[in-house]
This record gives C-alpha cells, sequence and structure tokens, in this order.
C-alpha cells in the first residue's frame, strides 16, 4: 500500500480500523530501483505532477525539471510547473527558458509564498485533484502548502526535511488533504527517478515536443543522438528545440540504455 491508494475499512468493537481491502488503482507513479531491479510504487492514483522551482535562490535547475516531466509522461501524468519566489525575479519576470515551458504545452505558474500572488490559481489547479508536488529543497513548498492552508503550519527552511517524524514535517509518504478538495502527495523518491525499466526507443516521447518530429526522423529506430537525417537533432540545431532538453533526453536515454545492459 502506498500514499494515494483507496481502501475499504472494517471498524473493530474497540473503535479502531482494520484495513479490509486496497482498491483497484487508477494511476500510479513508479520508479525502478536499480539495485533491485524491481518496479517500487512512490504513489497511487496520482492526477497530476506539479514540478516546483523557485526563479531565484536557487535559480531553476532546467535539467531536473525536464527529468521530472519526462517521469509525469512516463506515467500518462499531465503537469504544471509551479515558479515560486515570483517577488526575487525583479523586473525581468520570467526567463526565456522557462517561459519556453509553456510553449510546449506545460503550464507556468508563477507564484508568490510570501506574498500570496499566484496562490489562487495554483489552488484552482489543485482542486479535487491529488498532485504530486514535488520539486529540489529550498524553493519553498513548505512555504506554498503554509500560503494554501495556514492551519497546516508546517516547518519552513532548514528544519528536518529528511529526519523529522512527526506531523509537521515533509518526509516520505505524506498525503495533504486540502480545504477545496484533492490531495498533495509528498513523494519525495520521485528525483531519483531513474529510467530502468523504460524502453530506450519510447523515450523521446516523453519529450513532448520531440514527439511530432520522431516519425520524420531518416531511420525508423532513431535513438536522436547522433544519426544523419534525424529530425529532433535538427530541430535541436535551427533552435526549435531547447538544448537542455535535449541534453536531458540524452542523460535519460543513456540510463536506459545502461539498465538494459
Ligand atoms: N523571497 C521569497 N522567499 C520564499 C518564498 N517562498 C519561500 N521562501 C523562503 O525560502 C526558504 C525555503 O522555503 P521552504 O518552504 O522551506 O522550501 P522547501 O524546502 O521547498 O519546502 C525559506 O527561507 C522561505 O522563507 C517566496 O515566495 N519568496
Ligand atoms: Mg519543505
Ligand atoms: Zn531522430
Amino acid at each position: 500500500m502506498v500514499v494515494g491508494d483507496l481502501v475499504t475499512l472494517e471498524q473493530l468493537e474497540d473503535g479502531s480500523c482494520r484495513i479490509t481491502e486496497v482498491l483497484p488503482r487508477h494511476s500510479r507513479l513508479s520508479r525502478h530501483s536499480m539495485a533491485k531491479r524491481r518496479e517500487q510504487v512512490l504513489a497511487a492514483n496520482v492526477d497530476q505532477v506539479a514540478a516546483v522551482f523557485s526563479l531565484a535562490r536557487p535559480e531553476p535547475d532546467v535539467r531536473l525539471l525536464d527529468r521530472l516531466l519526462a517521469v509525469a509522461e512516463l506515467h500518462d501524468l499531465p503537469a504544471v510547473i509551479v515558479m515560486n519566489k515570483a517577488d526575487l525575479a525583479g523586473d525581468v519576470g520570467v526567463p526565456p527558458e522557462i517561459a519556453a515551458y509553456s510553449e510546449i504545452g506545460y503550464p507556468v505558474l508563477c507564484t508568490c509564498a510570501t506574498t500570496g500572488a499566484g496562490i489562487p490559481d495554483l489552488q484552482e489547479r489543485l482542486a479535487g485533484r491529488i498532485t504530486v508536488f514535488t520539486g529540489p529543497s529550498g524553493v519553498g513548498k513548505s512555504s506554498i502548502l503554509n500560503a494554501i492552508m495556514p492551519e497546516l503550519d508546517l516547518r519552513v527552511g532548514t528544519v528536518g526535511e529528511k529526519t523529522g517524524k512527526g506531523k509537521h514535517t515533509t518526509s516520505a509518504g505524506l498525503l495533504i488533504p486540502l480545504t477545496d478538495g484533492g490531495y498533495l502527495a509528498d513523494t519525495p523518491g520521485i528525483q531519483y527517478f531513474e529510467p530502468a525499466g523504460v524502453d530506450p526507443a519510447d523515450l523521446a516521447h516523453a519529450f513532448r515536443e520531440f514527439r511530432p518530429l520522431v516519425e520524420h526522423c531518416r531511420f525508423a529506430d532513431c535513438r536522436h543522438r547522433a544519426e544523419p537525417g534525424c529530425a529532433v537533432i535538427e530541430a535541436v540545431t535551427d533552435g526549435s528545440i531547447a538544448e537542455h532538453r535535449h541534453v536531458s533526453y540524452l542523460s535519460l536515454l543513456e540510463a536506459a540504455e545502461e539498465a538494459r545492459g
């Protein structure tokens, strides 16, 4: 049983409850453990992934963002990008590199947990759905949750991300019910996703702007690495695909191929 599973309960005579059945999952988020060589389900019944980053302090890590988006695509889950600390962006606003994600089909929401700007838009996205809320530490995930639900009073800053077992920490396997329906699932493991178990031939589909191009590659089994007549590489060369997206693809491809042996 994992975060997000729906179960049926039986109430015992002493008033406590016993789980009698885990209901079928309509979706799941999993990773393949390289060491154990098996699938590890991180969360069940997930509706979407929210990849949370900050515009500054720390700067957005687009390679990690690409990885998280690829994980979402590989699980057929829609993803939304949250850019927090909008107050630190100054006049520059959202850098073009980040704005480019909305051009390829990912909504980009800007928030400021300290002023509450953009939080209502985010709340609207989260209502009634189970969302995996993920991103590197320090970007303001706990602060955003506190802005949404002050009664939660999550620890912010340097305190116990990894160690704490108390109810106020964001350690593994927490499902936070939202006041207007829906849940946030905190699944730290998603960041360490390894594409073992992913067919290298399927990986290009995890990069949505590659999808319409792959059929134009000269070779049907093109891996979009250095093959002649590769439509993906041509698009990278002419600037219509961002180079870091291709680099992120190549690193996942390498890992997927390595895992295959
Ligand atoms: N300037 C600014 N700082 C923020 C914002 N949101 C969070 N912070 C700060 O960023 C740091 C990390 O926040 P935290 O919520 O613990 O991040 P988490 O590790 O992703 O949960 C804390 O010092 C927060 O006060 C924001 O919107 N603007
Ligand atoms: Mg936190
Ligand atoms: Zn190709």
